[in-house]
């Protein structure tokens, strides 16, 4: 039974936000595999394969059944030549030749230990790499090389922030937030996004929004908890965006990664006292706190539905939740706003259900936008 899609399923949208995908994901040796393809392509600027692959395997991880054979995908859409052919290799020989290849490149390996540090992206990790350096002591002993403060602190914190976060430590994070942000006015709004609110049991990070019902006050909120859990002697790293937010600005045409809400990267120091289970240490270390990266935003009120679904995610999600509003209906759908290009107005929203009826699409739950 499990070998085959169930013969009546409905078809299966493109968009990733036309599919259910839970974190039960059924066809991870497929996916695994395609990630690492795609991680490859982006770091050779190949964008298109690159989006190719991650668009094939967010199809498969929408799937409630396991692939088995080839014959049974010929219906599913976003599954292209390259990924028939890794899923073929791998369905006869329980792996793909081309992926271990990667796996065991130098560049790959390089690649993705340099990329793993807090601050450093693809470009920087490039950089280093050309100049023979393929460890982190080769990068530290350079003298030529010049790491800006947030680099500094992915290397000083690498252990704690490279080891996943629980959902107990992420429960834990929100209670000292929460608290900071409460102290500071009872009206404070905090909640929990990103992986964890779609469900995720680890995440690389912790990410929330604040907001507050007084109009124009979320900003200076945001600075006061930070001097706050500065005083605290909790906050390691922070790196504060200043809002650039201009609503007469809106539409933005042209869609960026990043949105313009007051916003911070943080490290903060987690006490294990703090957490219910304890902290996600490795085994037999026991210290009693641990750094965690925290993403904290800050929207007006009347734009923290935007801000919610953007940056609930997945990414793969949010990407087709643009791309369906663009061509399937004319509109333009970022962090911000949602715009109607055919009646050229402003589509209001306080909730995410908003958003979604207003797109015309079923609303999918947040531990369904795991696509
Ligand atoms: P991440 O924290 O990178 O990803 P995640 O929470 O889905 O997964 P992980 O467990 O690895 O942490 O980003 C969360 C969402 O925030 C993601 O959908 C992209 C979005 N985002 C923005 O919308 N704007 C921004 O400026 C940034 C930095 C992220
Ligand atoms: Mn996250
Ligand atoms: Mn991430
Ligand atoms: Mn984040």
């Amino acid at each position: 039974r499990e070998d085959f899609p169930p013969t009546a399923e409905a078809a299966v949208s493109q968009y990733a936000c036309q599919r259910r995908t839970t974190t039960e994901n059924n066809n991870k040796i497929f996916t695994d595999a395609f990630e690492v393809l795609a991680e490859r392509y982006q770091s050779n600027e190949m964008e298109r394969r690159c989006l190719g692959l991650r668009r094939a395997a967010s199809v498969l991880k929408s799937l409630p059944w396991a692939v088995r054979s080839l014959e049974s995908t010929h219906n599913l859409p976003c599954l292209g030549e390259h990924a028939k052919a890794v899923m073929d290799e791998i369905l006869e020989h329980g792996l793909s030749f081309e992926v271990e290849k990667i796996l065991s490149d130098e560049r790959y390996q390089t690649m993705k230990l340099f990329t793993s540090v807090f601050g450093v992206g693809p470009k920087t990790a490039d950089k280093w790499y050309r100049r023979g350096h393929r460890s982190f002591s080769d990068v530290l002993t350079d003298r030529s090389i010049h790491l800006n403060q947030m680099q500094q602190n992915g290397f000083l914190h690498y252990g704690d922030i490279s080891r996943a976060v629980s959902k107990a430590e992420a429960r834990a994070l929100m209670s000292v937030i929460d608290e900071a942000a409460h102290a500071i006015t009872p009206n404070a709004i905090l909640t929990l996004t990103g992986g964890f609110r779609r469900g995720k049991e680890f995440g690389h990070d912790v990410d929330f929004i604040l907001t507050t019902p007084e109009q124009g006050k979320e900003e200076s909120l945001l600075q006061n908890i930070i001097k706050r859990l500065k005083k605290q002697g909790i906050l390691l790293y922070c790196e504060y965006q200043s809002s650039t937010f201009d609503m007469s600005k809106l539409p933005i045409q042209k869609f960026k990664a990043m949105d313009q809400f007051a916003k911070c990267f943080l490290i903060m120091r987690l006490e294990s006292s703090r957490v219910e289970e304890g902290l996600h240490n490795v085994e037999g270390d026991s210290k009693s706190w641990r750094a965690v990266r925290v993403d904290l935003v800050s929207p007006p009120m009347d734009h923290y539905a935007f801000a919610l679904l953007g940056w609930s995610g997945s990414t793969m999600f949010d990407r087709d939740l643009r791309r369906f509003a663009r061509v399937e209906r004319r509109m333009i759908l970022d962090n911000h706003c949602l715009y109607n290009k055919t009646k050229k107005e402003f589509l209001a929203a306080t909730t995410e259900k908003d958003i979604f009826a207003h797109l015309g699409l079923e609303y999918i739950e947040p531990w369904q936008r795991n696509a």
